[in-house]
């Protein structure tokens, strides 16, 4: 037994090395860090919120239309930094009612909120004694954004996390990222740093971390991004501040050393099942700041399959909202958020504190050509007709599409009880032969966006099958 102990200390350590290249490998356990975790593993369900000085150009400038990013305009607009803080100038979001913010996200079924409270442009939404770049001393406006955001969040029991640009700051000499007024980040060889990178870190990030961490009540997590020349000490010193300042404050996968839960690239869902936690950060749109030339909406039942899905994975759904420069969450956007908020309504059951599918045949398989996908990634062929979470006792089998009849309940040894229909409770009656179990509903189903059928089993956990000797079933 403590061979086992020791062995499986021993590949922890070597595991450790090349988690960098395979993220499914399981970390060591970590008792604080999973006690950090539970309210996020339970939440599933977050709303990333986007804004800043760049909601006002909206994705043009100078009568051009800057192509990309709304929040990346100063970067692909190459706009120096005189004349980008003008934009200070115009910001008054009178209409911000953050009342109304915290309202939508708990309509839409969201348990967390996450706000850019500075974006790789340098701009603060909040007081800070350590740059007068930001909403308070440089704006008309005058008020703390993030403090009454907070202030909403606490008298209505909703989460509050805050993004922070750690590594790229546009409006900074030594911070990374602005090639256009302070030259490159890095000498050719690209290793040799061409900027005093520590006196930005020291100077402002840092200082400006303990600063959310200090004044904003208790902070859920804080959501660093994009990493650059972070390694070892630097990223340590990130989170000493986190740890002890707020030491319950989660904090992402994108400080540049490890944190609490994996963060996948932005709008990735992976294609299979982790016990790791983990979150996708996502658009509704095409852009994270508001851009007025992108209506490309998600629709509700997109919003839904990729919130299942990922919940089916063992993952978290980080989904973005972009607000205009007076304040205003799109109401194209609200009304998805609404609309999937109703949904889980009569459906959050197989959403909130649910775990993962015991099966993974139904995510869909590799290609069995040589085919690759845009990240040169062996291609995977996703199958999105349905997806299946679980708590003790019970699987919720979400119906995207109307499923071939009769629906074969995958394969388990626990014996099967009964199923229903989660949202109104009607009765499914489940029919066995040959020692397959199949149900069949009635058409057409009840939800036009999905159907969640319920399956009790005898048993907390689904035992599998083995498949007989020789393979296949
Ligand atoms: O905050 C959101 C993005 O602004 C941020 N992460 C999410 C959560 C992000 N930072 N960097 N990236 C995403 C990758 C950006 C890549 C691109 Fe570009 C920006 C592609 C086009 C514009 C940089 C500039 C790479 C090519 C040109």
């Amino acid at each position: 037994m403590r061979k086992a102990v020791a062995a499986s200390f021993m590949l922890g350590l070597a595991l450790v090395s090349i988690r960098a290249q395979s993220p499914t490998v399981p970390r060591p356990y970590d008792a604080a860090r999973e006690k950090r975790l539970e309210w996020f593993r339970e939440a599933k369900y977050g709303m990333f919120i986007h804004w800043g000085l760049y909601a006002i150009p909206a994705g043009e400038w100078k009568g051009q239309r800057c192509l990309g990013l709304g929040e990346w305009l100063m970067n692909r607009c190459k706009v120096p930094v005189t004349e980008y803080e003008q934009l200070t100038k115009q910001f008054n979001p009178t209409k911000f009612n953050p009342d109304d913010w915290v309202q939508l996200a708990q309509d839409a079924g969201m348990k967390y909120m996450v706000i850019t409270s500075k974006h790789h442009d340098g701009f603060a939404l909040f007081k800070s004694s350590v740059s007068p770049y930001n909403v308070v001393d440089a704006t008309p406006y005058k008020k703390d954004l993030l403090k009454q955001l907070a202030d909403a969040c606490a008298r209505r029991g909703m989460r509050l996390g805050f993004y922070y640009s750690q590594s790229q700051d546009w409006h900074e000499k030594d911070g990374a990222g602005n090639t256009w007024d302070f030259g490159p980040d890095m000498a050719p060889d690209g290793k040799t740093e061409l900027k005093k990178y520590d006196d930005y870190l020291r100077g402002k990030a840092e200082p400006q971390v303990k600063e959310l961490l200090t004044s904003y009540g208790p902070v859920a997590l804080i959501w660093f991004d994009t990493p650059r020349n972070m390694a070892g000490e630097r990223g340590q010193r990130f989170t000493d501040i986190v740890r002890k300042i707020q030491p319950n404050t989660l904090i992402d996968g994108r400080l540049g050393t490890e944190g609490d839960y994996r963060s996948t690239g932005d709008n990735v869902i992976p294609p299979e099942a982790s016990t790791e936690a983990w979150e996708t950060p996502a658009t509704i749109n095409d852009t994270w700041g508001f851009r007025k030339d992108d209506t490309n909406w998600k629709s509700p039942g997109q919003v839904a399959f990729k919130l299942v899905d990922i919940v089916s994975k063992g993952g978290n759904y980080l989904l973005n909202v972009g607000p205009t420069a007076e304040g205003i969450i799109p109401q194209a956007s609200a009304d998805v958020l609404r609309t999937v908020g109703r949904w889980l309504k009569a459906n959050g059951d197989a959403v909130y504190d649910a775990g993962t599918s015991p099966f993974g045949a139904e995510f869909g398989e590799y290609t069995s050509k040589d085919a690759k996908d845009v990240r040169g990634q062996k291609l995977f062929l996703a199958n999105n007709e349905w997806r299946v979470t679980t708590k003790p006792g019970k699987l919720y089998f979400t119906f995207f599409v109307e499923p071939r009849t009769p629906f074969e309940i995958p394969a388990m040894k626990n014996k099967l009880l009964r199923a229903y229909r989660l949202a109104d409770k009607a009765p499914i009656p489940l029919k066995t032969e040959n020692g397959r179990t199949t149900f069949e509903m009635s058409r057409p189903m009840l939800d036009p966006m999905a159907t969640v059928v319920v399956v009790e089993y005898e048993g907390t956990h689904v035992e599998k099958l083995v498949p007989p000797e020789g393979g296949e079933w």
